[in-house]
């Protein structure tokens, strides 16, 4: 066989070069199979590739946001900040490649765009957008969760005579705002991450917000020495931690509901979880924050507060203010000074909600009051998450059914990693695992962890084929639905629940019965000979 032939006959196919792609291409390389990844990019990174938006960081810190499977790794590498930049994250993605020798197995700048189970011969026909053909026994899409940007829907970008930019494949090279008008369109993490640098650059800048979100001072800092000294002594200990916690960040379990204490303890209690500048410290201080609407006001007034305090116009402070929806089931957000930045005289905030956006015209931006002149516009307007990079592939399982027809009134999956009726396909933090509710690389790492096991025990065992079986695939949605409805999430129109795609069937996507639980009952359910599956 040519070389050329064994890139095209292969053991296992990887689509994305991610953090997901790139530890999923080291197991099986380690398992001895012949393995390659596709990426449609120049480069590895996934997110940390695309989204180069001034401002661009992780929200969870370095020292926990990094790979865990290689002490050695963990202790060359050296994080110079509390929440790094993504030009860091990304050189520590390149190390990671070059450390562990992937590129060689990598192709870039190849898009797959369908693949086909043959059930005769057992496997997958995959093809690219150059029109390669690639053979494969295992398919594991490692396409991310959030890598497959959404434009406003709002007609006219074409027509609009200035640049326009995406926040999620933003230029290599920058972009300078100097002297410009501005437009930001969208006020999520990317939104909230960037107005406040591009709000330094640009002479004149409006912000289009359709809804405002929950945001909380990052508090980032320079990573002192002994700090990073003893998380490198200790990283076995924190590793373990982080793979049984609820988010995939260790912290201390809450044991009171927010209504069984006085006001005054409280807001004492959320100060202390607001000064530690992180995701979860007002949001985990009480068992009850994203069950009980009544806990989750006390929570959601708490940072109201927070807003009004920091923003001095107060009909600007209460149009930054979310009212509709609880405390956590949209993600919150970290910021450095976000609130503060409209305290400028040349940022404008316009409220879509009272004046919708109508249409993108040649040299601005127009409501149902008013056009807004611009020189250019940042769309930071999020992305189609969870299943959009997996519904733009043309996938056919048996029968030829294609996932995107299954997947027509939400997302089916057995654990998030897999699919009935697809067999030999599995998903990296995949819809109904807890993927976006955690503290990612502890949800990849545990997913390409089982799917490297699954493949050795089935070639051990001389087993050509696993499916779900779909009466399991049945039983775990209906769980994670379950867990789901008990919480507060259902309630929010959020990218969570498909609501910011026109069209998208509004489904709780994620698993929210926590990492550790879930990494507890899927590797029972490899021990018990792979629950669920059929094995042929
Ligand atoms: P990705 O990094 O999305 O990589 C998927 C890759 O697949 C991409 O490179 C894409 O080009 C490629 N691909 C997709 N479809 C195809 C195709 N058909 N053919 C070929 N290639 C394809 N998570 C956290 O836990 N903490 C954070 O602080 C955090 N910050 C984030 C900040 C931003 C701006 C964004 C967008 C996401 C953030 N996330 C964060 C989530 C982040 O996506 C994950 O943490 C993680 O990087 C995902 O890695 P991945 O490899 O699974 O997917
Ligand atoms: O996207 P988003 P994002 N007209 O969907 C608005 C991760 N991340 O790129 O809320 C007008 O959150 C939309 O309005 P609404 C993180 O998981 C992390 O910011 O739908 N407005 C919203 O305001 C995050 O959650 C970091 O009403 C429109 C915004 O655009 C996820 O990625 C940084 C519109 C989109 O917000 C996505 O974040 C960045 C329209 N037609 C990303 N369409 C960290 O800090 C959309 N909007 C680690």
């Amino acid at each position: 066989m040519t070389e050329a032939d064994e890139d095209r006959q292969l053991d296992a196919l990887i689509v994305g070069a991610g953090l997901s792609g790139l530890y999923q291409l080291k197991t099986l390389r380690d398992l001895g199979l012949n393995v390659r990844v596709v990426e449609a990019a120049k480069g590895v990174g996934g997110t940390w590739y695309w989204n180069r938006y001034p401002g661009a960081r992780c929200d969870v810190e370095s020292l926990s946001y990094s790979y865990s499977f290689s002490p050695e790794l963990e202790q060359e590498w050296t994080w110079t900040e509390k929440y790094p930049t993504q030009p860091e994250i990304l050189r520590y993605v390149e190390h990671v490649a070059d450390r562990f020798d992937l590129l060689r197995d990598i192709s870039f700048e190849t898009r797959v765009t369908s693949a086909v189970y043959d059930e005769r011969s057992k496997r997958w026909t995959v093809t690219t957008g150059g029109g390669d053909v690639i053979d494969t026994q295992f398919l594991i899409m490692a396409t991310g969760c959030l890598s497959v940007s959404k434009a406003p829907e709002v007609p006219g970008a074409e027509r609009f005579q200035g640049p326009t930019y995406h926040t999620g494949h933003w230029p290599h090279e920058g972009v300078d705002f100097t002297g410009m008008r501005l437009g930001v369109i969208g006020t999520g993490s990317s939104g909230i991450q960037s107005i406040p640098i591009l709000a330094e650059q640009a002479r004149e800048m409006t912000v289009f917000q359709r809804t405002p979100n929950f945001s909380m001072p990052a508090g980032n800092r320079p990573l002192a020495a002994q700090e990073v000294a003893d998380m490198k002594e200790n990283y076995r200990e924190w590793r373990a931690a982080q793979r049984a916690s609820g988010f995939g960040v260790p912290v201390p379990a809450p044991t009171e509901s927010a209504m069984d204490v006085s006001e005054h303890d409280r807001t004492a209690k959320y100060q202390a979880g607001w000064d530690q500048g992180n995701l979860v410290g007002v949001l985990t201080a009480y068992t009850d924050t994203l069950t009980s609407k009544e806990a989750n006001d006390t929570a959601a007034g708490f940072v109201r507060d927070k807003i009004r305090s920091k923003v001095h116009d107060p009909e600007v402070a209460e149009t930054l203010c979310p009212t509709s929806f609880p405390y956590g089931t949209k993600r919150p957000c970290l910021d450095t000074g976000y609130y503060e930045t409209f305290n400028s005289d040349h940022v404008h905030l316009v409220d879509l909600r009272k004046t919708p956006l109508q249409e993108i015209t040649e040299s601005g931006i127009r409501t149902s009051e008013a056009e807004y002149e611009v020189d250019a516009i940042v769309f930071a307007t999020g992305f189609d998450a969870m299943t959009g990079a997996l519904t733009a592939v043309d996938i056919r399982g048996r029968g030829g059914v294609a996932l995107k027809e299954k997947w027509g009134e939400g997302p089916r999956s057995y654990l998030g990693l897999a699919v009935a009726g697809f067999p030999n396909l599995f998903t990296i933090t995949g819809p109904s695992s807890p993927s976006v509710l955690s503290n990612m690389i502890v949800s990849i790492e545990q997913h390409v962890e089982w799917v490297t096991d699954a493949i050795a025990y089935l070639r051990e065992h001389g087993h050509t084929e696993i499916d779900a079986t779909t009466e399991a695939e049945d039983g775990w949605v209906a769980h994670v639905e379950e867990v789901g409805n008990h919480t507060l999430y259902p309630t929010a129109d959020s990218w969570y629940m498909g609501s910011n795609v026109p069209g998208k069937p509004r489904v709780f996507m994620a698993y929210i019965g926590g990492v550790g639980p879930y990494a507890d009952r899927i590797t029972e359910i490899a021990d018990n000979g792979y629950e669920g599956f059929t094995l042929s």
